[in-house]
């Protein structure tokens, strides 16, 4: 059998549901008979049932039809089966219970909660067990749970829309629209990719933003986070209505990142105006930089997106991708020693 074939297909299948597993991975399991596919499980949705443990359900349903016991299948799955009771039940546990005899996963869980845990349990149970198939596809697909579980923080994506000439918005204007529809569309998504999309005071005073994610798909919406020392009537802002938000006051920006340590974001969007992303910048701690430029001039009555000339180059990014978008570019950067 060739279980490489069938690790793609749960890995590109899985991708289905990266919207509304997130934060948690987007995971895929496959039951085989030999050459046959008895059933397909994916984590659909966060806090609902697991992928193994769908494939499992699907299968019961064809017992003594295309099969007489669990020991005859082999399960295939993207992520190392959880050894945890977290909101559901463990999976590595069911698949010992089923009866199954064989297991080929992806990539070990990087959650500590998990990690090696669950082979362990499977290897207790006499289950053989291989390791490893495709794992970089794996970890790469989940690139957002994988940092948070390795450094400990969630990603920090900072998202720019500039002129060509380098500029955020006139000075004392309200809101200047620089990027093409295409290009905010782009943002919409970028925001539906992301588990948190965090601003400023100002942005918020000035833009009045809702900053959820309008997309025609279905999606976990981004947790919101303001940052303001200022006291906000919520009553006034778009960015209250339809979902909760996260407001911290005087807290530093290290002190930000890490409440969100212990919390279920893996990502956050920062869109935010030149001082915060700025601030955010000099903290060290921001992995990706995502600029929308425009062919517009704002000229000299424009805000500076930065002080310094090659700043982006400077914090230690490198260009990781460049294409046109409507009338706009779209460049991301990737600092170096995380790619
Ligand atoms: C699996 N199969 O399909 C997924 C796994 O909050 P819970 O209970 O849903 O658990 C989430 C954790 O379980 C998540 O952080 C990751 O370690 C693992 N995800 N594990 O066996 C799955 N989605
Ligand atoms: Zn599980």
């Amino acid at each position: 059998m060739n279980y490489e074939k069938l690790m793609l297909r749960a890995i590109s299948n899985a991708n289905f549901y990266k919207f509304t597993a997130k934060p948690n991975p987007v995971v895929g399991a496959i039951l085989v008979k030999g050459e046959e596919i008895i059933s397909e499980g994916y984590h659909e949705k966060f806090g609902q049932n697991h992928a193994e443990i769908n494939a499992i359900n699907l299968a019961k349903k064809k017992i003594n039809k295309n099969f007489n016991d669990f020991s005859e299948l082999v399960l295939i799955c993207t992520l190392e089966p959880c050894s945890h009771i977290g909101k559901t039940g463990s999976c590595a546990h069911a698949i010992v219970d089923s009866g199954i005899k064989k297991v080929i996963i992806g990539s070990i869980d990087p959650n500590p909660l998990v990690s090696g845990k669950g082979v362990e349990i499977l290897e207790d149970a006499g289950i053989k067990v291989e390791k490893n198939l495709c794992a970089e596809l794996v970890r790469k697909q989940n690139k957002y749970f994988f940092f948070k579980q390795t450094f400990n923080r969630p990603y920090l994506t900072v998202k720019i829309a500039s002129s060509s000439d380098g500029k955020s918005h006139y000075k004392d204007s309200e809101r200047t629209y620089i990027t093409s529809d295409a290009s905010r569309n782009d943002v919409q998504i970028l925001r539906a990719e992301h588990d948190g999309i965090l601003t400023g005071g100002n942005t918020l005073r000035n833009d009045n933003p809702h900053m959820n994610a309008r997309v025609d798909f279905d999606t976990n919406q981004p947790q919101k986070i303001l940052l303001s020392n200022q006291d906000i009537n919520e009553d006034e802002y778009k960015f209250f209505k339809n979902n909760s938000a996260d407001i911290h006051s005087n807290l530093s920006l290290d002190e930000v990142i890490e409440f969100y340590k212990n919390s279920d974001l893996c990502s956050i969007l920062i869109e935010a105006g030149p001082d915060l992303v700025n601030a955010f910048l000099k903290t060290g701690k921001v992995d990706e930089i995502v600029i929308y430029t425009s062919n517009k001039v704002l000229g000299d009555e424009g805000v500076d997106w930065f002080k310094e000339k090659n700043a982006i180059e400077n914090y230690g990014f490198k260009l990781e991708s460049s294409y046109k978008i409507g009338g706009d570019v779209k460049e991301t950067f990737i600092k170096n020693e995380k790619k």
